[in-house]
């Protein structure tokens, strides 16, 4: 051997060893036992948040993801969604907010981990339930969701098409990325039954085809308890603690734990407590769980026509730790951050620690995770009205109904899921400082041209029968069905009294007759079959009839959903009455003409161009329909978040610079029994379900996300809306988003934090310690107050400052009459 080929090998093989070295550091190892899912060989307790990309923008997402960072979130969590990046069949999308390898890399590049749910199914309240129209459509399709091959095909290529986008961006963390587990289908458990025996191998086949993807993480599948191995079945629900998974190596998880619940047209505001969403979790964690995801994180907004349903509003708010604007979402945020800490500092106890479970009666239990150096106990009081001394290891524990205490050490009560030391933030909306709205707004309209279908009832195509919408039209929410009815006064339906009946799936109906408009109907939330029947003049000799449905997003939950009518389903008759005697004549297979949207949209749903000269600026009408209006305003000054209030108006779509910020209805009032004015108000003990804590009487949706970066600062932004009810654009103007008042509180020996997100609180309105009453914007002292003046003690350290933190300190406050009484430091500020 001469030295040349010895300096050679050595070379050789110190690039190699460094080749090797950089493959393998970089890569993680994900897998799994019966007890938690472990990272290079490590049990994890993993805390989860959804955030889903197109739900906010690209410039939006550094936000969301580091304030999730910091409210102690391990990993973020979302649907991949196939009808957005796939509109057309093998044309794809993943620009702007669709970007979602970009997305995954922002996630990385905050240090966190991803959870990929490709689904493709994706339920989500999204439109369709992620699927394409076009998948519906194709020749040869039975049913999606089971095992039909064209379906399967199309699914496994979308999948496997998603899978190798991540790889090769190495974004998986057995590739170094920050993936760590991936899903396949979607709660398909609750629905399989109406499949029949197919269920069982498709969900066998899904099973093996996302296996075969060599991800090199774990694969989940929610909420199927049949879920084959290697797929690990994970739980979905308001709580979780009773869940045990199929299999005894698949470790408790929870993929899906609502943090609210989602908003409907017609529907009052769901609420989810923090003591309660904070008990449910820490429940979980008391009975062995070690992995949640908190669905949503931030809900964000259903943009264009992605809101599924139907009816599902265009904010999808959630009532999540993070609001709509992507502003925390207080107390909800700061008392779940608290818990996550508290969680973590003890992720060796719960992933390793000999569990014990002690029932002490009246619905207290007691859990103690023990290793060999340490352990830490959970005191819960599951009884929904009586609060609990619990007498443990010769201490006492004051353990108040519905509520979790967690003792790191067993001894010292760090943390309970009743007793919030986080302030409550009371957001205010206020008028936009760069010009004075909404007299400045000054309007210019133009009318839908409708002439061709209600006169001339001309289409693009014809069938002789009725179609239904989502075979016809993927283009808008808006389509036309167009009929001429020859009559004769012999007819035997000819009489004074002749009605027209359509029996619809679309949610809403206008219908016209010989160009008169006849009247319009909309069904209910959860309620898809109507019946519209109106008073109509005919005419001997042809008549046009024009029917225009309009949808509200197509369904997305459900067995069989995908194949659920939408639109004129029939019949459509017309009815005639002579002598009391009602004749009716079935018009449905009649010859029908189509035609799809409206004439300045696109396909896309976007806007497109008008000449100039179609505006009018005289004579704005009002309350008139199928109507078009634009104004250009000023950006708010400064970078809080914009919402659009759209009060005055009845229904339709808004876009602001050519990008649409969805559908509005601000004519639409949440009627519901069920109501609760304020989140304070309402009791957080006792299961939560999405009746519980609503608020009604207001529409269901009055204000609209603009995101800041659809507005150009220092010139005129357009807005342009169109109106298909009738209504009145002279009130809407646009607002900021912020905090307006914050009430701290902090049980004794906390800390009270109260800030103003930035900005100088100006004064104090409300201070005591004791035990405080009321709630933030309407405390009262309680019987047990206070000796010092709390008042001048916190205004004196606040006011002029962002932020004050003050101690609940007995030695500081003082207080009188409290024998035994729970204590606490509460103070309203205003910012
Ligand atoms: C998806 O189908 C197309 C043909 O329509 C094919 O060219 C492509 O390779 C398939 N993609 C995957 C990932 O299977
Ligand atoms: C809750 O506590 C009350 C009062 O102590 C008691 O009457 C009731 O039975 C308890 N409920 C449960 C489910 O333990
Ligand atoms: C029309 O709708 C009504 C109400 O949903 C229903 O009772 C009736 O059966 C429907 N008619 C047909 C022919 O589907
Ligand atoms: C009120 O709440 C109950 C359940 O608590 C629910 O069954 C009912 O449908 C709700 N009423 C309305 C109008 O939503
Ligand atoms: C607060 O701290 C004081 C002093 O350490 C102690 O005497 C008191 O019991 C504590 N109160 C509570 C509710 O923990
Ligand atoms: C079974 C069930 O209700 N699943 C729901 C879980 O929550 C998501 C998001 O709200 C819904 O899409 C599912 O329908």
């Amino acid at each position: 051997m001469t030295c040349l080929t010895f300096t050679a090998i050595i070379i050789t093989f110190f690039w190699l060893s460094l080749l090797l070295l950089t493959t393998t550091t970089d890569a993680t190892k994900v897998s799994h036992d019966g007890r938690a899912i472990t990272i290079d060989g490590q049990r994890r307790l993993i805390i989860s948040g959804s955030i889903h990309y197109p739900r906010s923008t690209t410039k939006m997402w550094p936000d969301l993801i580091k304030k999730a960072k910091d409210g102690g979130i391990d990993a973020i969590e979302t649907y991949v969604f196939w009808n957005a990046h796939e509109p057309f069949r093998r044309q794809y999308d993943f620009s702007g907010n669709l970007d979602l390898i970009r997305f995954i890399k922002t996630i990385q590049d905050h240090g966190l981990y991803a959870v990929l749910r490709i689904g493709p199914y994706v339920c989500a309240e999204w439109n369709y339930g992620g699927f394409p129209l076009w998948l519906h459509n194709m020749q040869g399709i039975d049913f999606l969701r089971t095992a039909d091959t064209v379906y399967m095909n199309e699914m496994q290529n979308f999948t496997a098409m998603i899978v190798d986008m991540v790889k090769q961006e190495k974004l998986f963390a057995s590739q170094g990325g920050p993936i760590i587990l991936a899903q396949v289908e979607n709660e398909y458990g609750n629905v399989m039954t109406s499949y029949g025996d197919a269920a069982k191998a498709y969900v066998d086949w899904c099973s093996r085809m996302a296996d075969s993807l060599n991800i090199g993480v774990p694969w989940i599948m929610c909420q199927q308890g049949d879920a084959p191995q290697p797929m690990i079945d994970t739980c979905n629900g308001f709580y979780c603690d009773q869940f045990t998974p199929n299999n005894a190596n698949s470790p408790k998880m929870w993929t899906e734990n609502w943090t609210g619940w989602y908003k409907t047209w017609g529907g009052s505001d769901p609420m989810r407590t923090a003591e309660d969403l904070a008990y449910a979790a820490a429940r979980f964690f008391q009975l062995g769980g070690t992995f949640q995801n908190y669905y949503m994180y931030h809900g964000g907004t259903n943009f264009g026509r992605t809101a599924g349903g139907p009816y599902i509003t265009t904010t999808y708010d959630y009532d999540a730790p993070l609001n709509e604007y992507g502003n925390l979402n207080q107390p909800k945020y700061g008392h779940l951050k608290e818990l996550h800490a508290i969680l973590h500092s003890m992720e060796k106890l719960l992933t390793h620690g000999d569990v014990s479970h002690q029932d002490m009666g009246n619905s207290i239990s007691v859990t103690v995770y023990k290793t060999s150096d340490e352990s830490g106990c959970f005191l819960s009081n599951t009884n929904t009205t009586a609060d609990a001394m619990v007498n443990f290891q010769g201490a006492l524990y004051d353990v108040p109904a519905w509520s979790v205490s967690i003792l790191p050490d067993c001894k010292n009560e760090a943390y309970n899921t009743a007793k919030v030391n986080t302030e409550t933030w009371v957001m205010e909306k206020k008028a936009n400082e760069a010009e004075h709205e909404p007299a400045d707004l000054k309007w210019v309209w133009r009318p839908e041209i409708i002439d061709d279908t209600v006169i001339r009832g001309d289409g693009e195509k014809t069938a002789s029968k009725l179609m239904d919408q989502k075979v016809v039209n993927d283009v808008s929410d808006y389509l036309w069905y167009m009929t001429s009815l020859n009559l004769d006064e012999n007819d035997p339906i000819w009489s004074e009294d002749m009605r027209l009946r359509v029996n619809c799936t679309g949610q809403v109906l206008h219908a016209y007759v010989n160009g008169e408009y006849v009247g319009k109907q909309h069904a209910k939330f959860g309620i898809y079959n109507y019946v519209f029947e109106k008073k109509i003049q005919l005419k001997p000799g042809p008549n046009q009839i024009t029917l225009l449905s309009a949808t509200v997003g197509f369904q997305h939950y459900g067995a069989k959903f995908d194949v659920v009518a939408n639109g004129v389903s029939g019949p459509v008759e017309i009815i005639g009455k002579k002598d009391n005697i009602r004749v009716i004549k079935d018009i449905s297979s009649q010859k029908w003409s189509y035609k799809a949207g409206l004439t300045s949209i696109d396909r896309n749903n976007k806007l497109l161009e008008v000449d100039s000269s179609e505006w009018k600026a005289q004579e704005l009408p009002t309350q008139r329909k199928m109507t078009w209006y634009k104004t250009t305003f000023k950006a708010p000054i400064g970078r809080d978040p914009v919402a659009l209030d759209l009060e005055g108006l009845g229904k339709g779509h808004a876009w602001v610079n050519g990008m649409s910020i969805g559908r509005y209805w601000p004519s639409n009032i949440a009627k519901d029994s069920n109501c609760t004015d304020n989140k304070a108000a309402c009791d957080y003990r006792g299961t939560y379900d999405n009746y519980k804590c609503v608020k009604c009487g207001k529409p269901s949706q009055r204000w609209y996300h603009v995101p800041r970066s659809f507005l150009v600062d220092g010139e005129m932004n357009e807005l342009v809306l169109f109106e298909e009810f009738g209504g009145n654009p002279s009130m809407v103007n646009l607002q900021t988003v912020r905090v307006g008042r914050t009430c701290g509180s902090a049980y004794e020996n906390k800390t009270m934090e109260i800030s103003c997100q930035g900005r100088t609180i100006t004064d104090v309105v409300f201070a005591s310690f004791g035990d405080v009453r009321g709630r933030c914007g309407s405390f009262a002292k309680g019987a047990c107050q206070e000796k010092n003046d709390a008042l001048h003690i916190i205004k004196k350290e606040c006011v002029g400052k962002e932020k004050c933190v003050i101690r609940a300190d007995e030695g500081v406050f003082g207080s009188k009459d409290c024998q035994g009484l729970r204590k606490r430091l509460v103070a309203e500020a205003v910012c």
